[in-house]
C-alpha cells in the first residue's frame, strides 16, 4: 500500500473529516483536475499534436486567441457541463457566461477560469497554466430563484468557495485552496493521478525578489516607480539589501514561485491605457490568486484596497495587482496611500 495521498483522498478527507466541502464541491474539483490533466497532455504534445500557433480569432478583450486557449476552454466546458454540480461557467475566452444546457442536471456552483494563462509563452515552451475560481450561486441572496445570469457571478473574491491553478511546467502541479490553507499536488504521469506534495504552504513575509514587467517602467504611477527604484538601489539604497528580479510573463508561474519561496508580483495600472484599471482580470485571475496567496500568509491589494474586497461590476473587469510576501505588499500599498 502506498502512503501517498492522492487529490481524491485529500478532497474526501476535507469533506469527511474536516467538513470543509460539500460532496458536490468535491466532485466539481475532481472534474476540474481531470480537465487539467487533459490540458496538460495537449500542452505536452506541443508541435506533435498540432496545438501550437494562433487560432485566427480574438477574444472579448481583443486578444488574439491561440489554438491551445480554445482547446483548453473546450476541455473545461466539456468536462464540467454534464456533472450536475454547476449552474454556469465563465471564461477569459468567452464573451458571456455559459449556462449549463437544459439537457443536463444543474447545481449551485459557478465556475470561472482562465483556461490557458500565459498565452504568449505557449509557442516558446515556457510554463503556462489554468486558473480557476468557484463561487456559489445566490451567495449574496439565498432566496433568489431566477435563472442564472451574469449578475450571479459578480461576487467579491472573499465569497470564493474554492480557488486554484494548475501549472504546466517541468512538472504539472495543481495548487488548491478550499479555505483551509494551500495544498500542492504533483501529477504522477505513470499513475495518472495528482499526488499531495506540499501542505500548509507559507509565503515568507519578507523577500528580496520582485516580479514586474520592467519594460513598462516609464508608464507606471509614482508609488510603483518609487518601490522598484528603491529595490534597484540595493545595499546602497534605503532598503539596504540587494534585490533579484524574475518575470516569466505567465502569472501562474510567477505566483507558483512566490508560493514556493516568496517574492512580490506586480502588474500595476499604467499610463498606456489610463482608462483600464490594469491588465489582469479580477474574477478569474486576480481573485483566485489573491485567495491562494492570503491562505498562504501573503497579501494581495490593488495598491489601495484588498483585492478580495473589490465588488465586481462586470465579468471581464480588470484590476491592478500587487501580491505576495506580506511586508512588501504592505509597503507598496502604503506608498500608494501617500500620493
Ligand atoms: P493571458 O491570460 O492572455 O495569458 O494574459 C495574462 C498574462 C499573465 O499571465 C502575465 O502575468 C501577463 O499576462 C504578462 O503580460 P506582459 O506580456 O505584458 O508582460
Ligand atoms: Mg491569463
Amino acid at each position: 500500500m502506498s502512503s501517498k495521498i492522492s487529490l481524491t483522498r485529500y478532497l474526501v478527507e476535507q469533506q469527511r473529516i474536516d467538513g470543509h466541502i460539500p460532496s458536490e464541491l468535491r466532485l466539481l474539483l475532481e472534474v476540474v483536475a481531470r480537465a487539467c490533466k487533459s490540458i496538460s497532455q495537449a500542452v505536452n504534445k506541443g508541435a506533435l499534436g498540432g496545438v501550437l500557433g494562433t487560432a485566427g480569432s480574438e477574444n472579448v478583450q481583443g486578444e488574439v486567441q491561440k489554438k491551445l486557449d480554445i482547446i483548453a476552454n473546450e476541455v473545461l466546458i466539456e468536462a464540467n457541463e454534464w456533472g450536475g454540480h454547476l449552474a454556469a461557467m465563465a471564461s477569459e475566452e468567452m464573451d458571456s457566461i455559459y449556462v449549463v444546457p437544459n439537457r443536463y442536471p444543474k447545481g449551485e456552483y459557478l465556475l470561472l477560469f482562465d483556461p490557458l494563462d500565459g498565452s504568449s509563452n505557449i509557442d516558446v515552451n515556457v510554463s503556462i497554466g489554468t486558473i480557476f475560481s468557484v463561487l456559489k450561486k445566490g451567495n449574496d441572496n439565498p432566496t433568489m430563484v431566477e435563472p442564472v445570469s451574469e449578475k450571479d457571478f459578480l461576487q467579491r473574491g472573499s465569497q470564493q468557495v474554492a480557488a486554484g491553478y494548475c501549472v504546466y511546467g517541468p512538472q504539472t502541479t495543481l495548487v488548491l485552496t478550499v479555505g483551509d490553507g494551500v495544498a500542492m499536488f504533483t501529477l504522477d504521469r505513470e499513475q495518472g493521478s495528482f499526488v499531495l506534495t506540499q501542505e500548509n504552504v507559507q509565503i515568507p513575509a519578507d523577500t528580496k525578489e520582485f516580479a514586474i514587467n520592467m519594460s513598462n517602467m516609464r508608464h507606471w504611477d509614482e508609488p510603483v516607480k518609487r518601490y522598484i527604484d528603491e529595490c534597484l538601489q540595493g545595499k546602497e539604497g534605503p532598503r539596504a539589501k540587494d534585490f533579484n528580479m524574475r518575470w516569466v510573463a505567465s502569472m501562474v508561474a510567477d505566483v507558483h514561485r512566490i508560493l514556493t519561496r516568496g517574492g512580490v508580483f506586480m502588474y500595476p495600472w499604467d499610463k498606456r491605457e489610463p482608462n483600464k484599471p490594469g491588465k489582469l482580470r479580477l474574477m478569474y485571475e486576480a481573485n483566485p490568486m489573491s485567495w491562494l496567496v492570503e491562505q498562504a500568509a501573503g497579501a494581495a491589494t490593488n495598491g489601495r484596497q484588498r483585492i478580495l474586497d473589490i465588488q465586481p461590476t462586470s465579468l471581464h473587469e480588470r484590476v491592478s495587482v500587487i501580491l505576495g510576501s506580506k511586508n512588501e505588499v504592505e509597503r507598496v500599498t502604503a506608498y500608494h496611500a501617500k500620493v
